[in-house]
């Protein structure tokens, strides 16, 4: 399948989805999110794919969403549309993803960034929210993800002053989980997504349930949570395969069964 707005290739086990709108930075417009719908619904279902890698080019990962289509947009016909709310099509993805950010993320592309499981950033990323200086705020979940990564502090000096944060601030912050060399990026994140690609794939979707559930429930509900679901794996033909290729000296041979 191709995409307007998308490069996207499978590399094994691993699906390559790299936004390609250069004359507009990757900004993100209605056909952008189509597209990222229809790319991550197609991987979600594929069982030979089992992690994927969102990027964007050099300069930017994406430099928000697109202002020259929100620009004529009022009020009734945000609401009525229900603007970008198709972007929890996209959060909804089960199977893990990596974004690997070099260049700008801003506003949007910040927040785009901030919907994967984790961010692998090149040293020339620059991350920001931006749209308090165009008289809106973050509409992608940025006020509330950011603060959850970052803290209120950050957060609050992010979205009010609408700075840039860079790699190595967000490594600090704990808004990335690592840092590489620009030209190492796309390869380091695909290193990354070939070694979880390579793990169970229940264990895969679990775990990632558990860590969201982190952010979403109390210490004590996340946990019970937590203990269930390993209760759960317990019930898994790759839980008796990975705990006999552990006690057999020998590595896993995984089914997702
Ligand atoms: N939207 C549309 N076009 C853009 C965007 C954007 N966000 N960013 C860049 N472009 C376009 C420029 O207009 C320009 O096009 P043209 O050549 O036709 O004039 C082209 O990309 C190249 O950009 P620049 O010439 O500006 O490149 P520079 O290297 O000089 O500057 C910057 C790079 C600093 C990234 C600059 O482009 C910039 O500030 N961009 C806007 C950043 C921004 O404000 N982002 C936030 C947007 S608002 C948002 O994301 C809201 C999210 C919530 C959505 C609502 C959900 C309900």
């Amino acid at each position: 399948m191709s995409y307007e707005t998308l490069l996207v290739e499978t590399r094994g086990a691993v699906t390559l989805v790299t936004v390609n709108r250069p004359q507009a930075l990757n900004a993100l417009n209605s056909q952008v999110l189509a597209d990222l719908i229809a790319a991550f619904a197609a991987y979600d279902a594929d069982p030979a794919q089992r992690c994927l890698v969102l990027t964007g080019s050099e300069k930017a990962f994406a430099a928000g969403a697109d202002i020259k289509e929100m620009q004529a947009k009022g009020f009734a016909q945000m609401f009525g549309e229900n603007f970008f709310a198709g972007f929890e099509r996209v959060t909804a993805t089960r199977k893990p993803w990596i974004a690997a950010v070099s260049g700008y993320a801003l506003g949007g592309g910040c927040e785009l960034a901030m919907m994967a499981d984790f961010i692998i950033a090149a040293d020339t990323a620059k991350f920001g929210q931006p749209e308090i200086k165009l008289g809106v705020a973050p509409g992608m979940g940025g006020s509330q993800r950011l603060t959850r990564a970052v803290g209120k502090a950050k957060a609050m000096d992010m979205c009010l002053t609408g700075r840039m944060m860079d790699a190595a601030e967000a490594e600090r912050a704990s808004l990335v989980s690592r840092i590489v060399p620009a030209a190492d990026l796309v390869a380091e994140a695909l290193k990354a997504a070939e070694a979880i690609a390579g793990m169970p794939p229940l264990a895969a979707i679990a775990n990632k349930e558990m860590v969201n559930t982190a952010f979403e429930t109390g210490l004590a509900t996340g946990i019970l949570f937590e203990r269930r679901l390993f209760h759960g794996l317990c019930a898994t033909a790759d839980k008796a395969e990975g705990m006999a290729a552990f006690v057999e000296k020998r590595p896993g041979n995984w089914t997702g069964k």
